[in-house]
């Protein structure tokens, strides 16, 4: 008489979910409230870019602002009842930067140092 009663059924019990679920940047999950636009400026180096982040930085409902110099592309994260597009792209225009159509603002252009002028190429 032999016995083979030793199923493995315990394993079957333990099965763990391996949910190694990574720290997702709070970016990729938008608050409510929160909205985005994008402006194509004259911006064409990271002086330009520093200058116009810290500008837009400033300014009301504004919660984040990138450049990308290469497209020239102003990425803005605003808090969608605080401000509008039109607002943010009149700080980008009184920085001195044209906001998509719009041409910058002429005293803060020519404030601009040589090499931040829009007739340069981007470098
Ligand atoms: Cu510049």
């Amino acid at each position: 008489m032999k016995f083979f009663l030793l199923l493995p059924l315990l394993a079957l019990l333990s099965s763990s979910p391996s949910a190694h679920a990574q720290t997702t940047p709070a970016a990729s999950a938008k608050p409510a409230g929160m909205a985005t636009v994008q402006f194509k400026t004259s911006a064409v180096c990271d002086m330009c870019k520093a200058r116009l982040e810290k500008s837009l930085a400033y300014e009301k409902g504004v919660q984040s602002a990138t450049l990308d110099v290469p497209t020239k592309v102003l990425t803005v994260t605003y808090k969608a009842d605080k401000t509008t597009p039109d607002a943010l792209r009149t700080a980008v225009q009184k920085t001195g930067y044209d906001a998509d159509q719009l041409t910058a603002d002429a005293r803060a252009y020519s404030r601009l140092p040589d090499c931040c002028k829009k007739t340069n190429a981007v470098h």
